[in-house]
């Protein structure tokens, strides 16, 4: 089984509730368990400041599943909320789910790039992430978490929401 750690968001169509039933989508996947989950997280958009808020949470499993098979599952969980995928960059998501590590991999490739390329400078997903590691967590690439929390950006607008009811931990 691999360590996997997913990046959880969204801004439309209540996010706690998209957020809810992403969490029990990623629970039922095959050959998958679903060991736990952070808080909810809510901040003001990076990017286009003309959309609403967004709710982000991390997740941790433990798959069978090959990474870009895992990538087809989370992107079907997507559609199947109502995902429309447009051009507009950053723009607003009913749900996004995003693979911020995957074991010891790296992989940089035209569908995958992990360990996530924009995780480092993104509190709302370091500091899920880092609910559900260790304090001395080493990334496959060698970085250190805390030295990825330690030189992110703080964002003032970060507020820690209630933990959802599937916490595991
Ligand atoms: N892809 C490559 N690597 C990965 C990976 N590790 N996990 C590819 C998932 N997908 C990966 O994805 C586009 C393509 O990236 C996929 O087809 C996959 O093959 P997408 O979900 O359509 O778009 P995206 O990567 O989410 O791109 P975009 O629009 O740049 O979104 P971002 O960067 O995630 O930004 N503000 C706050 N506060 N919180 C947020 O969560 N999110 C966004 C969206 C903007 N502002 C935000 C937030
Ligand atoms: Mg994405």
């Amino acid at each position: 089984m691999e360590a996997v750690y997913i990046g959880l968001g969204s801004n439309l169509a209540d996010p706690v509730q998209q957020l809810d039933a992403a969490l029990k989508a990623l629970a039922q996947l095959p050959k998958t368990r679903l060991v736990a989950t952070s808080a909810y997280y809510s901040s003001a958009p990076l990017g286009p400041s003309d959309q609403p808020r967004y709710t982000n949470a991390a997740a941790y499993l433990e798959t069978d599943l090959a990474p870009h098979f895992l990538l087809d599952q989370l992107q079907a969980i997507e559609l199947n909320q109502g995902r429309q995928r447009k051009a507009e960059r950053w723009g607003p998501r009913t749900l996004d789910l995003d693979i911020l590590l995957f074991g010891q991999h790296i992989l940089d490739d035209e569908r995958l790039c992990v360990p996530h390329y924009h995780m480092h400078a993104r509190p709302f997903v370091l500091l899920p992430l880092a609910e559900l590691c260790p304090a001395d967590f080493q990334l496959a690439d060698g970085r250190l978490l805390a030295d990825l929390l330690k030189h992110c950006p703080v964002d003032p607008t970060l507020q820690r929401l209630h933990t959802p009811a599937f916490c595991t931990i």
